[in-house]
């Protein structure tokens, strides 16, 4: 896909800087970072356009000596790759991945400096990757808590996990990119097969998906206040940390659906399937209850479905917030 064509050029020095959630905020010249330790790699390129280019030599600096440097803080989960371009264009990954890969501060690519079109003086490069989570003209590498969504992502309907094995392409299989656009503008997801379909951290307000299939969806951090779900199949979905506000679940198919960390304040699940369900999780010794309110309905039905546990944590929580 073809993004941006060149930088921002004021004709100021190039750097690159690392901040957010680290210990020192650091700045690098283009210079300096030539002197750090160069390493070579060799990765297939994907972009989501279906082009391939296999075994693509680059060298630079590694990412993880960078984070190293500024000593991430534990409280860390996502990097943010922002380029020196018109849109401030963005990208972001989660930490864990890119421990678990080579990700480069790339200044040469096929044996030569970068060129300003493919992203020179720096780009990143990440392996594993479509190639639009590997930002060009890279600026700011910024450490965040939570994730932030970058351009192809939020503005383009990208998939926010795009890995090239799964064919993440667009926040649903199957779909255009066209398609994904409509569905994100239009917050209308009616009537739909959108199985899988990847909404975290988007702002849903008032979304559609009234009888929509969205079996296994990652709603994980989506703002989904007053959303109608009725009669939709939500089974397996990830809903953590959502703002379901005044979100409507009648007749839904909840089974297996994560509710931990969401605001469910006048929410509807007036016989919703809650089979599996969980509104209260232990994770690393830290509870991560659902909020309710005294407008939260859920049937007897429904709660009578949920394991012991997670009845009895709903029970209570309910009769707190009744008056
Ligand atoms: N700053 C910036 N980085 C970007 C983009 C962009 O538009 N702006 N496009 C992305 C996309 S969609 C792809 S496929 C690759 C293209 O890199 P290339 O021009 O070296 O092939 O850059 C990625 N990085
Ligand atoms: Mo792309």
């Amino acid at each position: 896909m073809v993004g941006e064509r060149e930088p921002c050029d004021d004709g100021s020095p190039w750097n690159v800087s690392v901040r957010g959630r680290v210990e020192h905020e650091l700045s690098f010249s283009l210079d300096e970072l030539r002197q750090l330790e160069q390493v070579e790699r060799t990765f297939d390129v994907h972009c989501v356009t279906r082009w391939s280019r296999l075994a693509m030599p680059f060298s630079g600096v590694l990412l993880s000596r960078v984070l190293e440097m500024a000593g991430v803080e534990p409280s860390a989960g996502f990097v943010s790759f922002v380029a020196r371009s018109k849109r401030n264009h963005s990208t972001s990954l989660p930490l864990e991945y890119l421990a678990s890969v080579d990700a480069l501060l790339a200044l040469t690519a096929d044996g030569q400096p970068v060129s300003r079109e493919h992203g020179g003086p720096v780009r990143m490069v990440v392996p594993g990757k479509y190639f639009y989570k590997s930002v060009k003209w890279l600026e700011t590498i910024e450490v965040l808590r939570a994730d932030r969504l970058g351009f192809w992502e939020a503005d383009i309907g990208y998939h926010n996990n795009a890995d090239p094995w799964k064919e993440e392409r667009f926040i649903a299989g199957n779909i255009s990119k066209s398609e994904a656009m409509k569905l994100i503008d239009g917050r209308d997801f009616s009537g739909r097969d959108l199985r899988s379909i990847d909404c975290s951290n988007r702002n849903l307000d008032g979304l559609n998906a009234a009888g929509c299939a969205v079996r296994n969806a990652d709603f994980r951090g989506a703002s989904l206040r007053g959303a109608n779900f009725e009669n939709a199949n939500l089974s397996g979905a990830r809903m953590d940390d959502c703002d379901l506000t005044g979100a409507n679940f009648r007749g839904a198919d909840v089974e297996g659906t994560d509710f931990r960390g969401c605001q469910l304040s006048g929410a509807d699940f007036t016989d919703a399937s809650l089979f599996g369900a969980s509104f209260c999780v232990f994770e690393n010794a830290v509870q991560q209850p659902a909020v309710f309110d005294a407008d939260t309905k859920i049937t007897q039905s429904s709660l009578d479905a949920l394991t012991d546990d997670q009845k009895q944590f709903v029970q209570t929580a309910l009769s707190a917030a009744r008056p």
